[in-house]
C-alpha cells in the first residue's frame, strides 16, 4: 500500500476532475442504500423525541482497519462521495500513521450535518489494543465503557499509568466524571490469514462487555477484497465468532474504502453503494440488535421468497382492484337511491296532506335508523383503516410505494364518496 492517506486535504488533488467516476445512482445497490438510510433515520428517531445518541466505539488490535472502516461507516450515511474522518495508517511494516487518541464523530457535527436533529449514533476510534496485555486491556476497557476515558486521550499515557501503579489507575478512572457512555461494540479483525488473531484481546472484550456492562458485541472482519477466496476464512471467522462469544447475525465481513478497492481513488468524487449497503445493513443490527438479519430484506431473495412477494403483489393488485369497482357500485347505487329519496318526499308530502298510506312504499322510504348508519361508518373506516395497513405489510416484502399511492387514492375517494352520498348509502343498506 503506497498512499499515506493522511489529511482529507490531501485527496483533493489525487483524481484528476476530468476522470468519468461511475454513476452511483445506477448502480443496482443506490435504492437499497437509501432505503436503509431512509430506515436508519426513522428507527433512530429525533431530538425531540428526548432520545440520545448511542455511542459505538470501534475496537481492535493496531491496523486492523478500524479507522478505514469508521471512514466507511460513516460515508454509508452520505451519498455525495467518500470522505476521511478518522486518520488512516499506513500497513506496510513501518507504521507512521497510528490512531494516537480516543477520536469521537458526532453525526450532527461530522458526518451528517443536513439534520443535526437526528440521532444517528457516535462512533469512536481509538488506538489499537495489544493481545499481550490482558490486565491493562481489562482495566483500561472497563474506564472506556463506563465513559471515564475523554476525548484526544492518548492510550500510550494510559499505558503507562497503569504500568506504574495498576489501582492508582483503578481509583483515578473511578472517579472520573462520565463522558461518552459506550453502548455498542464493534471489534475489528482483518481479514489477513498471516496475522493471528489476537484471541486473547477478543476474550478480554467479551468478559468485560458481558460481565460488566452487557453492552452487545457486533464483528467486523476487514480485507474482503484481498482474500475473497481464501481458503482460511471459514475458519478464520468462526474463530473470531467463537472468541468474541456471538453469531453470524451480529458480524460482517467487509471491503473499506480504500486504494486496494479503488486503484484510481475515485470514491473522492462519488460513494460506492455495494460497500455501503453491507456496513449499513450492519449498522441497523447495531443500533436494533433485538432484530435478525432475517429482518433486513435481502437484495436478492431466494426462490421461495420471490414466488412469495409475487403472490403477495398479485393479491394485494387484485384487492386494490376490488376495492375500485366497490367504489364504483356505491357510486352507481347512491346516485340510483337519490330517486328513491325524491319519490320517498313526494310520498310523504302526500300521504300526510291526503291521509293515506301505501305499505311497500313506506317500507323503502322507513327513516334510517342512526344506529345502523354508525355501524356502516364504522365498518368503512375499519375497512380503510385495513387497506391503509396492507401495503405497509405488502410493502415489507415489496419495498415498492405503488399499493400505498394507490390505497391512499382509494381512501381518500372512499371518504368522499361516503360524505356526498352518507344518506343515500344508509337508505340504501337500511331497506335491504
Ligand atoms: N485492501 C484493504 N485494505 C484495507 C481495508 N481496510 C483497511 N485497509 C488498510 O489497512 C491499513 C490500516 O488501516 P487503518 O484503518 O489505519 O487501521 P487501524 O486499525 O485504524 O490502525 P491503527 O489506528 O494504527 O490502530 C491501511 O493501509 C488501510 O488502507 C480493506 O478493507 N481492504
Ligand atoms: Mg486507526
Amino acid at each position: 500500500m503506497e498512499n499515506d492517506l493522511s489529511s482529507a486535504e490531501d485527496f483533493d488533488d489525487v483524481v484528476p476532475a476530468e476522470d468519468v467516476v461511475p454513476d452511483k445512482t445506477k448502480n443496482k445497490h443506490w435504492d437499497r442504500k437509501l432505503e436503509l438510510i431512509k430506515d436508519l433515520k426513522r428507527s433512530v428517531g429525533t431530538v425531540r423525541t428526548g432520545k440520545t445518541n448511542l455511542n459505538v466505539v470501534v475496537i481492535g488490535t493496531t491496523g486492523c482497519g478500524k479507522s478505514s472502516f469508521i471512514n466507511t461507516a460513516l460515508t454509508s450515511f452520505r451519498q455525495d462521495k467518500w470522505q476521511l474522518y478518522s486518520t488512516v495508517g499506513k500497513n506496510s511494516g513501518n507504521i507512521t500513521n497510528i490512531t494516537q487518541h480516543f477520536k469521537s464523530f458526532r453525526a450532527d457535527k461530522t458526518y451528517f450535518k443536513e439534520d443535526k436533529k437526528v440521532l444517528f449514533p457516535t462512533f469512536i476510534d481509538i488506538n489499537g489494543l495489544e493481545d499481550d496485555k490482558d490486565d491493562f486491556n481489562r482495566a483500561f476497557l472497563r474506564a472506556l465503557f463506563d465513559g471515564k476515558i475523554y476525548e484526544d486521550e492518548q492510550l500510550t499515557t494510559l499505558l503507562k499509568m497503569y504500568q506504574s501503579n495498576p489501582n492508582g489507575f483503578k481509583k483515578t478512572m473511578s472517579g472520573r466524571t462520565e463522558y461518552l457512555k459506550i453502548n455498542r461494540n464493534i471489534v475489528v479483525t482483518s481479514a489477513d490469514p498471516t496475522e493471528p488473531l489476537p484471541k486473547d484481546l477478543f476474550k478480554c472484550i467479551k468478559q468485560v462487555a458481558d460481565d460488566v456492562k452487557g453492552i452487545p458485541i457486533f464483528g467486523v472482519m476487514t480485507k474482503k477484497d484481498k482474500f475473497e477466496r481464501n481458503e482460511q476464512i471459514p475458519k478464520r471467522i468462526d474463530d473470531f465468532l467463537g472468541n468474541l462469544g456471538i453469531t453470524k447475525d451480529s458480524f460482517k465481513w467487509i471491503e473499506n474504502y480504500c486504494p486496494d478497492v479503488d486503484k484510481d481513488m475515485k470514491y473522492h468524487r462519488t460513494v460506492y453503494p455495494s460497500i455501503d449497503v453491507p456496513v449499513l445493513k450492519l449498522i441497523t443490527q447495531v443500533i436494533n440488535p433485538d432484530i435478525g438479519p432475517k429482518d433486513l430484506m435481502e437484495d436478492r431473495p431466494g426462490f421461495l421468497a420471490r414466488i412469495i412477494l409475487k403472490v403477495v403483489s398479485l393479491v394485494s393488485t387484485l384487492i386494490q382492484i376490488a376495492i375500485w369497482v366497490l367504489f364504483l357500485v356505491l357510486f352507481i347505487i347512491a346516485t340510483y337511491e337519490d330517486k328513491n329519496k325524491d319519490l320517498c318526499t313526494a310520498y310523504k308530502i302526500l300521504s300526510k296532506q291526503l291521509g293515506f298510506t301505501l305499505p311497500d312504499i313506506g317500507r323503502i322510504c322507513q327513516e334510517p335508523r342512526e344506529i345502523k348508519g354508525m355501524i356502516f361508518l364504522i365498518a368503512l373506516i375499519a375497512f380503510s383503516l385495513f387497506l391503509f395497513l396492507l401495503p405497509y405489510i405488502v410493502k415489507k416484502f415489496m419495498r415498492k410505494g405503488l399499493q400505498t399511492c394507490l390505497s391512499v387514492i382509494s381512501i381518500f375517494i372512499l371518504t368522499t364518496l361516503v360524505y356526498i352520498y352518507n344518506d343515500q348509502i344508509t337508505h340504501w343498506l337500511l331497506i335491504r
